[in-house]
């Protein structure tokens, strides 16, 4: 009896953030209604994706987030958050993203990984490599559904981490090593935040690492031709009509979109 209604209130709250996204509403904080652990807020993500799934989207990957100082002080959440990548939310290279199907989003300029092969439990910095088949430089969209932007660590995992678009630029091959790489997000030529990779955990393999051991955990694991964002390496910035967005990371390259 106590499942069945905890199931029907997951998939209760999972329908008004899924309704938020949808049509690009902004709606109230979940936790300021009912309290909810961190376990019910993943299992209302995963209830939240089925119903973009059921819709026709494709998992495409993971993104981890508050992988960076800059983000969780931005934010105020201090804890390593994880979420799901659907085909839809994919922007190409160079084109644009439509402002009117989002609240208010934000850019952050992110690393990506593809990988190889489907990634089993237990690895480390050495051995992780062979399952990266390549990296690029990437731009996050995220718009959190909720009211100003403002939520609890259960809020933003129920909400799918507010990821609502990726942007990937080429990927190169995966060489060995991500540190020491310079990341900046440019607006209208403007450089607004520059970072370097090591923000990212020290080292964006670790950010890899976790996916995979959080992949496990929650039953959702790293496989062949995912792609995994590492997480931002600078704060976000808010984006307006006309804006021209760029993420610079050296040695991958450059990515960009224009806001419409
Ligand atoms: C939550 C998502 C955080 C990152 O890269 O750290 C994130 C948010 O900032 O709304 O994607
Ligand atoms: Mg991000």
């Amino acid at each position: 009896m106590y499942i069945q209604t905890m199931s029907k209130r997951i998939n209760e709250l999972a329908k008004l953030v899924d309704d938020g996204a949808n049509h690009a509403r902004a709606i109230e904080q979940l936790s300021s209604q009912t309290p909810i652990t961190l376990v019910e807020a993943y299992a209302i993500q995963k209830a939240s994706i089925d119903r973009r799934i059921s819709r026709g989207e494709k998992l495409v990957g993971l993104k981890m987030g508050f992988t960076s100082k800059a983000k969780m002080e931005q934010m105020g959440v201090h804890e390593l958050i994880w979420g799901r990548l659907t085909d839809k939310m994919q922007i190409q290279s160079g084109k644009t993203l439509d402002l009117n199907k989002f609240i208010h989003p934000r850019a952050e300029p992110e690393i990506a990984f593809l990988i190889a092969e489907d990634v089993p439990e237990d690895q480390d910095l050495e051995s992780i490599g062979k399952y990266i088949e390549a990296v690029a430089p990437a731009i996050e969209i995220i718009d959190s559904r909720y009211k100003n932007f403002k939520f609890s660590l259960e809020d933003v995992v129920a909400d799918n981490c507010s990821s609502a678009g990726f942007v990937l630029g080429e990927w190169s091959p995966f060489t060995g090593d991500l540190k020491d790489l310079c990341i900046d997000l440019i607006v209208n030529e403007e450089c607004k935040h520059e970072g370097s990779s090591n923000a990212i955990l020290g080292n964006p393999l670790l950010s890899l690492l976790d996916a995979v051991r959080l992949g496990f955990k929650y039953n959702e694991p790293v496989k062949k031709g995912m792609i995994i964002l590492a997480g931002a390496a600078t704060p976000a910035e808010y984006i307006k009509l006309n804006d021209q967005i760029e993420t610079n990371v050296d040695r991958l390259g450059k990515v960009n979109l224009t806001v419409v």
